[in-house]
């Protein structure tokens, strides 16, 4: 086991790390920039230095401060927690060559699954379910085009190879605008990713985003959990995710699990990770789109539903342990909901919200649990994102008494001196298509024309 942990991030998980590092009994080092200096996961470390400025391409994505910070703190691993360097091939690299352990997956398992086309090339090769599309990458100039695009079908969906995240895709519904559309998609790319590729899937309408929680070892051990369906995003931000599936059943539960952990095999994937999957309904077929080499913002649901702490899990594989349950060991204990409080005005196209916390009350009771890293006092900059707050609740009763406890510990909940998403949680926690659990990925669009109307 490690001694000493360096948390390469911020937020609330920095502050979720730590509680399992303090659990291990690892000692922790905080990084931080400027701005940070009053937050809470630079208060609840051993160490913590300042790794620069506000902005974060000089602070948490500071690869030589971050790397110095632990060299002299004698930390040795680091924990990249999500966004920053979680998925940074070179970041990876450079801590190996430095004799520090990344606590994440091997650069190669980065690299390949970064890099859209080439997942999906290695899913469909490996048996995964992957949806009819061009085989790699695309040219708008490419006489095959047209026939290509006849035989995957319209509507066709053009996805950047650097993608994910929602940027660089373009939607066509005819032949006529497909070449228009692969342009537009690359400038898109290119702007964004520095890589201007793409390619072409089938378009499936409204489908339900299914993803499963996997674990692995270096061993060759591969386990995954019940699956974690997370519709409910705005402009490919998730804003509710639970778990299990209102619309899956164990038979279903059984197929992903299976195809989830063939995928972490393709790569010989060796800690946490997230195989998304979209889920058509109708057919019941659910099909590769993503992996996700990080551990992710929802994993509490995952963990308040199996009572398995992903984190020390993921400390545990990292060190070269092995896993010590198997798939058939994870039990679903009940329902978990996660709602994600962010610093945004949701009257006001949900426009960042930031400012000082002037007062704040926390929900408690039965079957919660918040994570944040917010007191009141604390002052919410505006260089970073608007995750304010996670509150996930678990019933063993089922979904409906977990919405009503996720209700019940959102109207405890209480924030002064910004705007939060609160509210708008609260309203789709008591629309009736939600407590149905009928939602599929343009549920938000939806509900807010609704209530836009109103
Ligand atoms: C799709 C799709 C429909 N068909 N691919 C959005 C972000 C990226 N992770 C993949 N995304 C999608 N890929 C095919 N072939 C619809 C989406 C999509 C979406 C997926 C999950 C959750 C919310 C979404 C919102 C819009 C589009």
């Amino acid at each position: 086991m490690f001694k000493k942990i360096l948390i390469a991030n911020r937020g609330e998980i920095a502050v979720r790390v730590m509680r399992a590092c303090r659990e291990l009994g690892v000692a922790t080092v905080a990084v931080h920039s400027d701005v940070d200096r009053e937050s809470l996961h630079v208060r609840w470390a051993d160490e913590s230095v300042c790794v620069g400025p506000g902005p974060s391409t000089e602070s948490y994505l500071n690869i030589p401060a971050i790397i110095s910070a632990a060299e002299i703190t004698g930390a040795d691993a680091i924990h990249p927690g999500y966004g920053f360097l979680s998925e940074n091939t070179h970041f990876a690299e450079v801590c190996e060559s430095c004799g520090i352990t990344f606590i994440g997956p091997s650069k190669e398992a980065i690299r390949k699954m970064g890099d859209k086309a080439e997942a999906r090339k290695i899913m469909g090769d490996y048996g995964v379910p992957i949806i009819p599309g061009s085989n790699g990458c695309i040219s708008p100039a490419d006489p095959k085009l047209a026939k290509i695009a006849k035989k995957i079908g319209f509507p066709i969906i053009v996805k950047a190879k650097a993608g994910g995240g929602g940027k660089g895709m373009r939607v066509v519904n005819d032949e006529v605008f497909l070449k228009d559309a692969i342009i537009a998609a690359e400038a898109e790319a290119k702007a964004a990713f520095g890589n201007g590729e793409v390619y072409l899937e089938r378009y499936l309408t409204a489908p339900r985003h299914i993803e499963v929680q996997i674990l692995a070892d270096s061993k060759g051990n591969v386990v995954s959990f019940p699956e974690r369906d997370c519709s409910i995003q705005r402009r490919h931000q998730k804003l509710i995710e639970e778990s299990p599936s209102p619309s899956f059943n164990d038979n279903l539960r059984k197929k992903i699990g299976k195809a989830a952990r063939l995928a972490a095999r393709a790569v010989k994937y060796n800690t946490v990770g997230t195989v998304e999957f979209l889920f058509d309904e109708k057919s019941k077929e659910f099909y590769f789109i993503e992996m996700n080499t990080r551990i992710q913002v929802e994993h509490p649901v995952t963990e308040m539903v199996t009572g398995i702490d992903l984190i020390k899990e993921q400390i545990y594989t990292a060190s070269g342990e092995k896993i010590a349950f198997g798939t058939d060991d994870i039990k679903i204990r009940g329902h978990a909901i996660e709602c994600r409080i962010n610093a945004e005005d949701p009257d006001n196209g949900f426009m960042p919200s930031p400012g000082k916390i002037n007062g704040l009350i926390l929900p408690g009771g039965p079957g919660l649990r918040m994570d944040t890293h917010i007191y009141p006092g604390y002052e919410i900059p505006t260089f970073y994102d608007s995750l304010l707050a996670k509150l996930i609740v678990m019933s063993s009763n089922g979904r409906e008494s977990a919405i009503k406890r996720m209700r019940r510990a959102l109207s405890e909940f209480s924030v002064d001196g910004i705007k939060t998403t609160a509210p708008f949680h609260q309203q789709v926690l008591t629309n009736d298509a939600f407590c149905r659990g009928d939602v599929r990925t343009d549920f938000i669009e939806k509900h807010l024309a609704v209530m836009n109307k109103k």
